[in-house]
């Protein structure tokens, strides 16, 4: 298909300059991910913090507690298309003095060509805002060299136009095909060298080779003690969720970072990394649980932490208040009472190796029985207080300092043949502890006590669960669990918000 040349030009005189500035601003943005990759010195990263502050309190909750992922990768894309559009204003300067429409050009031209005066206008402007945003040279080196990249094939583009008897004005197809094709290419390069930025984090079944001898031991008891139920996830999970406010996770320097303690406290204190590495290390197998989990929901895992407690900090600080505030390096905050934090652990590693940035690295607190929103992460302060005051979440409407409810998951059913099926979960009261699971397999009618794992080591951790019985037809599976008190987990239903997820986990179960 051939246009008569010129056509879409005379119509829409705006569409090629706009198209290859914007094309400019994904070469930007691509150029800047290819630099430093999805971290908070990328372009799109303060726009998507933007974002998040002014986006509607509901729709954050949403996003983040019912959609989880899919909700963060929405808003990221959105911030990154919002990010190409910024940088492709940023660009078009450059691009107005290469479709001669900026008087400036007629200036510059004097000096050196129009084009040329174009490719840096542009390459200087875009790598300047990129500066202002991140304060990041090599990404405002990634982010103008994009931008430039593009320009310089639309002049490349021109060029060849111009050859064959076209002008600059009225020619634009050849030009925005290139413009869009090299930002397309450099963006790819970007993706297929850097990936989507999610880091894995290792499998709680992977023992590192450099574990101290007491995790070898610990991570392989846990492996030892875990039932064998097919499909069922042992006890230290091998795949630790993730709740957080953040598209891009904050990466924290070790060699920078440190942990004050302030506020109502006699003695303010600060300590860096090698501080905290200096202090005996304790090993604790914790279970963090999200208030927003569905009550059969998977915002619950178990891993082995290692860390210092908590206490030989605050004890240096010798606090006079009763409340605290925790605060982490992605403005993310909460309160609650200080006595919840006293037992707490501050841990760098998770499961033998250094904490992964996904979890709070460098350093994250733990806070035993307590919904995992106070197990604030890449924690830099801790701020004593006389009063209370509410947290990120609380002021969005949730209840989650305080401690977990009960919960019996049904999380595998196997089919044996022969009618005979197996059912298997995980039970967790937070430090109340787990002392039965109760099993209904009629609806409700009959119980019986479920098979445990070993308790693990560990004031604040879960213990599997698993039943086998023989059915014919299908049938209503109940399970409830009773904690260390002897209390049952509570009947009535309720959705997660405000102060988490209530009920019996019920499934139907057929026959296979
Ligand atoms: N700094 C910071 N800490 C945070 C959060 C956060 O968004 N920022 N999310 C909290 C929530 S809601 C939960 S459930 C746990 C989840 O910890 P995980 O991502 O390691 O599973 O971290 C908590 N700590
Ligand atoms: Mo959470």
């Amino acid at each position: 298909m051939s246009f008569a040349r010129g056509t879409v030009v005379r119509v829409r005189p705006w569409l090629p300059p706009v198209s290859v500035a914007l094309a400019a601003g994904l070469a930007a943005v691509g150029g800047s991910y290819l630099s430093v990759g999805r971290r908070p010195a990328f372009v799109a990263t303060p726009v998507d913090r933007f974002v998040l502050v002014a986006s509607p309190d509901a729709l954050v909750t949403f996003a983040i507690t019912e959609l989880g992922t899919l909700g963060h990768q929405v808003a990221f894309l959105t911030a990154i298309a919002l990010t190409c559009v910024l940088f492709g204003l940023a660009a078009l300067p450059g691009v107005l003095i290469l479709w001669g429409r900026m008087p400036v050009a007629a200036v510059l031209a004097l000096r050196g060509s129009a084009s040329a005066a174009g490719v840096v206008t542009g390459t200087v402007l875009t790598g300047a805002v990129a500066f202002g945003l991140t304060g990041s040279a090599a990404s405002s080196v990634g982010t103008g060299a994009g931008a430039g990249l593009v320009l310089l094939v639309t002049v490349g583009t021109a060029r060849l136009d111009a050859s064959e008897g076209g002008t600059f004005e009225a020619l634009g197809r050849r030009r925005v095909l290139g413009a869009v094709g090299s930002a397309i290419g450099l963006s790819a390069l970007g993706l297929l060298v850097r990936g989507s930025g999610e880091e894995s984090v290792p499998s709680g079944l992977d023992i590192p080779e450099d574990a101290r001898p007491e995790v070898r031991e610990l991570l392989t008891r846990a492996r030892e003690q875990s039932l064998d139920v097919e499909g069922l996830e042992p006890l230290v999970s091998t795949d630790f969720y993730e709740v957080d406010i953040n598209n891009v996770n904050p990466d924290v320097d070790r060699g920078e970072w440190t942990l004050s303690i302030a506020g109502a406290v006699e003695e303010e204190v600060e300590y860096d990394f090698a501080d905290i590495r200096a202090m005996d290390v304790e090993d604790r197998f914790v279970t963090l649980r999200c208030v927003g989990d569905q009550l059969n929901g998977r915002q619950m895992d178990t891993a082995l932490w290692s860390g210092v407690p908590v206490e030989a900090l605050l004890e240096a600080a010798n606090p006079t208040g009763d409340r605290v505030v925790l605060r982490g390096a992605d403005s993310y905050y909460n309160e609650f009472p200080i006595e919840a934090l006293w037992p707490g652990l501050l841990a760098y590693r998770m499961n033998g190796r250094p904490l992964p940035r996904t979890h709070g690295a460098p350093l994250r607190a733990l806070v035993p029985g307590h919904w995992g929103e106070i197990n604030v992460k890449w924690l830099t302060e801790i701020e004593v207080r006389d009063e209370d005051t509410m947290g990120y979440w609380e002021h969005r409407g949730w209840h989650g300092t305080g401690p977990v409810e009960t919960v019996a998951k049904l999380w595998q059913v196997n089919h044996f043949g022969g009618g005979r099926i197996e059912v298997a979960g995980h039970a967790y009261a937070g430090t109340r502890g787990i002392d039965a699971v109760e099993v209904s397999t009629d609806g409700g009618d009959t119980w019986v006590e479920a098979e445990l794992s070993d308790p693990l080591p560990g004031e604040d951790v879960w213990r599997q669960w698993r039943h086998e019985y023989g059915a014919a037809g299908t049938h209503d599976v109940i399970v409830r669990a009773r904690d260390g008190s002897g209390d049952l987990q509570i009947p009535e239903e309720n959705g997660p918000k405000p102060d988490g997820a209530t009920g019996w986990v019920t499934e139907t179960v057929g026959t296979q």
